[in-house]
């Protein structure tokens, strides 16, 4: 299994514009873009420009930006979407259209033959119009799509060796990972295009899936920003890159940087009217905060105990919490070091005994710790001078 040679393509201004608190102007998508491509995305997807003009102009804005990041759009399987996208400019085109029973009786109307004919001639349409443009075609809710259907769906355009990559879709956020290895090896084997998968996290599958893919032989990903999308949304970029983090860290630095995803994430969230959630990966508030007395032991000895991923790589900081019962004398000490304090470790076992008594009777605050830790160090020192003292100090 070799995993390196993988692209993201950054979703966030199309499959992340189909999140229900998303609405996006021109300078939000214009920021948005610069800031996933100074990050390091491979590719920016764009809504269609058939949705409305002003995403038809924001193809062309982004398009024009002169990123290192290839910008995509995404549009139906028509000759008129495919046209219009072609005349905005854009590095390359995502085509998709829906295979599986429920789509074509409910969507689109249409039978695997005539998807397969359409497919063909929108395809080679695209190709004869602009024969550098990176082409890919994929499949709507594959997993929901007979086998056969699918296959027979790919190998038509496979044949004609016309797409740089197919694409597949878990678009209820259905598959498991196994079901993703599967179907992503059968093409792997079966066509000789790379392979893209976007996957929908409605049973919290979507990044294992991602990664699933990537075993199978998938070179590129979706993910958004936050993972936001149609419903709970897809592959979350920064979940994405911590699975990835933990298979290779060093690529993983090398490709990105790391250390812009925290204001990436403030920067998309503030956008859209949400807060960053507060155990999102790498970035929510408890990511890299540790509580149990034993836990927070071993990470004051080294950290990878209890950690995969290093803060500092992601300009995150470590927090070990101290203020409540399930605290440890090894956590007073580091705080009571903090606090300009060197205690022998007897006191320090007192200490931490007494914050277990208090804190079995009421909540604590980390100012009332450092109170207590005040009061059994310095019983001498007055208390409104332990606390001139701690604000002076600010930690
Ligand atoms: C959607 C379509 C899509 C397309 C994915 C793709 C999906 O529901 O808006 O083109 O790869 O989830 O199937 O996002
Ligand atoms: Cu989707």
């Amino acid at each position: 299994m070799s995993l390196e040679n993988f692209s993201i393509i950054e979703s966030t201004l199309r499959e992340g514009e189909q999140f229900v608190g998303a609405d996006f102007s021109t300078e939000d998508k214009v920021e948005i873009a610069q800031a996933l491509d100074e990050f390091g995305v491979e590719y920016i997807e764009l809504t269609s420009p058939l949705a409305s003009p002003k995403s038809k102009q924001d193809c062309e804005t982004i398009a024009g930006l002169g990123l290192n990041a290839k910008v995509l759009t995404h549009i139906r399987c028509h000759k008129k979407d495919a046209q219009m996208a072609l005349d905005t400019g854009v590095d390359g085109l995502d085509v998709v259209i829906g295979t599986s029973s429920y789509l074509r009786k409910f969507s689109h109307g249409k039978s695997i033959d005539q998807i397969i004919d359409l497919a063909q001639d929108v395809m080679s349409f695209i190709r004869e119009q602009a024969p550098d443009v990176e082409l890919r075609f994929s499949t709507e809710d594959s997993f929901r799509s007979s086998n056969a259907d699918l296959l027979r769906v790919y190998l038509a355009i496979d044949h004609l060796n016309l797409v740089n990559r197919f694409g597949v879709a878990d678009t209820v956020g259905v598959a498991t990972p196994n079901q993703v290895y599967q179907l992503v090896s059968t093409l792997r084997r079966l066509t000789d295009a790379d392979i893209e998968f976007h996957g929908h996290n409605d049973t919290g599958c979507a990044i294992a899936n991602a990664y699933s893919a990537l075993s199978a032989g998938a070179t590129h990903i979706d993910t958004t920003v936050l993972g936001i999308g149609e419903r709970n949304g897809i592959t979350a970029l920064e979940g994405f890159v911590a699975r990835m983090y933990a298979y290779d860290k060093e690529l993983i630095k090398s490709k990105y940087k790391l250390e812009k995803l925290r204001d990436l994430d403030n920067l998309v969230a503030k956008k859209v009217g949400i807060g960053v959630p507060f155990n999102h990966f790498v970035t929510g508030m408890t990511a890299f905060t540790h509580k149990a007395g034993i836990h927070a032991k071993a990470v004051l000895n080294n950290p990878e105990t209890y950690e995969i991923l290093n803060p500092e790589d992601f300009g995150m900081t470590r927090y070990i919490s101290i203020a409540h019962k399930l605290t440890g004398w090894n956590a007073v000490k580091d705080r009571s070091q903090q606090l300009g304090l060197e205690l022998s470790d007897d006191k320090l076992r007192e200490i931490a005994e007494h914050i277990k008594e208090v804190a079995d009777h009421k909540r604590l605050t980390l100012s009332d710790v450092d109170l207590i830790i005040f009061r059994w160090a310095k019983p001498e020192m007055e208390e409104a001078k332990v606390k001139q003292y701690l604000a002076e100090l600010n930690v």
